[in-house]
């Protein structure tokens, strides 16, 4: 396979020119080349195979142990000017970027296979789907890409009818992290990146493509592209609810969209269209219509069992990729909170031994194609995806955010999500649990300036009749002696059912400062084991700390400087005023 696409034969020959491979493959996507490539990597040792009988198709990589994580310290924005990445994004000029990794390019695939992978982000037939090529050396890019995108021959006769496609170039390098950088250019549609195996800086469609070049193509075309899971609740009558969350990364997003119901709740249906990433188009309705740009799932390991997902439990049993996982005396795949099993080999393939640390990387993964998921949803190839009812914001909060509350207007839902904020988790390289500012969860994904994604997000408003409601979860409040108050997992559902009753207009709430709170009794706990107190602290907000956490806010946003949105500002202001008024009337 080539291509008929000139300007896509003319990009791999001057790649392949620079980096000297040996060989040039063009993947066409299909079943037994994936099988060819595994073959290829348990025989030089970058897979080995879990237990055939517990875990048919199953293979386990060990990445380089200074290689585990996305590294954002690393991860560079080129516009032409610094203002336009914006202080949320590391700078450098498109010159200076091209001349870097040029230098770090020139010859480093002599000795291996340069991998071209034509794929598609959203159904292959979607008007809302944009296309890519990325340019790799690593086979294990290549069969992760297989699951993760609909990637191959029909990709790339689509891009070869449209004639433009993002262009990502990757080599793992020497997995040097002296030598080891991301980089954008989204005027140029491209990606260069070098030095790194991991995920998401090396599956380039996923958070390089279908996050911060899309943010920006989005920003020029008039749709946002977020970091959002998309989950479809369906009701006992019949009615289904599809809703977009964006919260941090190993925050949960995985579990809820596989989320099961209680026993309580038996009779609703909880269908996955995505876990990661949503694109969001205003529709000809005026409705806001998503669509997941991947087709399978690069989840976090640790943690999931029977009890907190049994979904991706069972849909990693089989056809699945493992990374940085321990091992067991006999090949199968184990990790802290599995809850079943003991590790004999540590993720770096060592003899397991307590003083050692995690067995799994905490950051450890599972690569699977979407249709193992067993609450997949039939609409999830559907081109014209799906209406959005509300969007829910969310983060890793010991205090001040309550259980849930409601935005007062779309203006101050853009708040709410500009507010968000988080403990920090071992998806990327550093400290692991302090807060840090995280806007709509985008902070390492947002190609362009905060500020001017805030105005885009804003000017929604105008764009679109028929705007989902806004609301904002904390699944991590804690009480003073460091408990988690709310259940989380299966029983959210029961937060998402107050959610849905406010879009149709039939769940009670009270206003405060911040937005429209649930009364305790609001929340369907039938059958849950909660405290009077505990729900009375989750549905209530401590105005000291909100206010503090409001100033803050608005000394952030205003570092941003003349591009941050008045309008927000006032939103603050607002509810700055709300708060010093419950404070003195308390
Ligand atoms: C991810 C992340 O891998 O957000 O999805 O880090
Ligand atoms: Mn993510």
């Amino acid at each position: 396979m080539t291509t008929k696409l000139a300007s896509l034969q003319a990009w791999v020959d001057q790649v392949a020119k620079h980096t000297q491979p040996d060989t040039i493959y063009w993947c066409s996507g299909s079943d037994d080349e994936y099988q060819q490539l595994v073959r290829k990597m348990l025989e030089d040792g970058t897979l080995s195979a879990l237990n055939e009988e517990t875990h048919p198709n199953c293979y386990l990589h060990l990445s380089d142990p200074n290689d585990v994580a996305r590294v954002e310290h690393l991860t560079y924005v080129c516009t032409e000017t610094e203002e336009d990445a914006g202080q949320n994004n590391n700078w450098m000029s498109p010159a200076d970027g091209h001349a870097k990794m040029d230098e770090l390019f020139a010859g480093c695939m002599r000795g291996r296979t340069l991998y071209v992978i034509p794929y598609c982000m959203g159904p292959i037939g979607s008007r809302f789907s944009r296309c890519g090529v990325e340019i790799t050396d690593s086979p294990y890019v290549v069969i992760n890409m297989k699951l993760m995108t609909r990637m191959g021959a029909e990709a790339l006769a689509r891009i070869e009818k449209e004639g433009t496609f993002v262009k990502g170039l990757h080599s793992t390098g020497d997995l040097d992290p002296e030598r080891r950088f991301i980089m954008h250019f989204p005027n140029e549609l491209s990606i260069m990146s070098i030095g790194s195996g991991y995920g998401g800086n090396a599956l380039l469609g996923k958070k390089c493509h279908a996050l911060r070049i899309a943010s920006y193509q989005a920003r020029q075309e008039g749709w946002l592209a977020e970091h959002m899971l998309i989950v479809g609740l369906e009701s006992p009558e019949g009615a289904v609810h599809y809703i977009a969350c964006a919260f941090p990364s190993a925050c949960g997003k995985t579990n809820l969209a596989m989320l099961i119901p209680p026993a309580e709740l038996h009779d609703w249906k909880v269908w996955t269209l995505g876990d990661d990433i949503a694109w969001l188009h205003p529709d000809e309705t005026g409705k806001l219509r998503a669509i997941n740009p991947e087709s399978g799932y690069f989840g976090v390991v640790p943690g999931t069992n029977p009890k907190t997902n049994k979904n991706a439990y069972d849909m990693i049993m089989h056809d699945a990729i493992f990374t940085n996982v321990a091992t067991t005396d006999d090949d199968e795949p184990w990790w802290e909170g599995k809850e079943d099993g003991t590790p004999a080999r540590d993720w770096q393939g060592r003899d397991y031994k307590e003083g050692n640390g995690p067995a799994a990387h905490p950051n450890s993964r599972f690569t699977v194609s979407a249709k193992n998921n067993p609450c997949y949803s039939n609409l999830a190839d559907e081109p014209e995806g799906v209406p959005i009812s509300a969007i829910v914001f969310g983060g890793r909060r010991k205090n001040v955010a309550p259980l849930v509350y409601e935005a007062k207007s779309w203006e101050h839902g853009v708040l709410v999500g500009a507010g968000t904020a988080s403990e920090t988790t071992a998806a990327m390289v550093g400290e692991v649990g302090v807060i840090r500012r995280d806007p709509m969860a985008m902070k390492p994904f947002c190609g362009y300036n905060f500020a001017d994604y805030w105005s885009h997000w804003l000017s929604f408003k105008d764009r679109t009749k028929h705007l989902p409601k806004v609301f904002n979860v904390n699944w991590f409040r804690q009480n003073d002696d460091g408990d988690f108050l709310w259940p989380g997992f299966g029983e959210n559902l029961r937060v998402l059912q107050w959610i849905i009753d406010r879009c149709e207009h039939r769940a009670g709430a009270r206003e405060t400062a911040i937005g429209y709170l649930p009364h305790p009794y609001d929340i369907n706990t039938i059958g849950l084991d909660i405290s009077a107190e505990a729900l009375d602290e989750l549905t209530s907000i401590d105005s000291v700390q909100c206010r503090n956490e409001m100033i803050s806010l608005g000394e952030y946003m205003q570092s941003y400087g003349n591009r941050t949105p008045a309008e927000l500002l006032r939103q603050q202001q607002k509810v700055l005023k709300a708060l010093d008024e419950e404070i003195a009337n308390a």
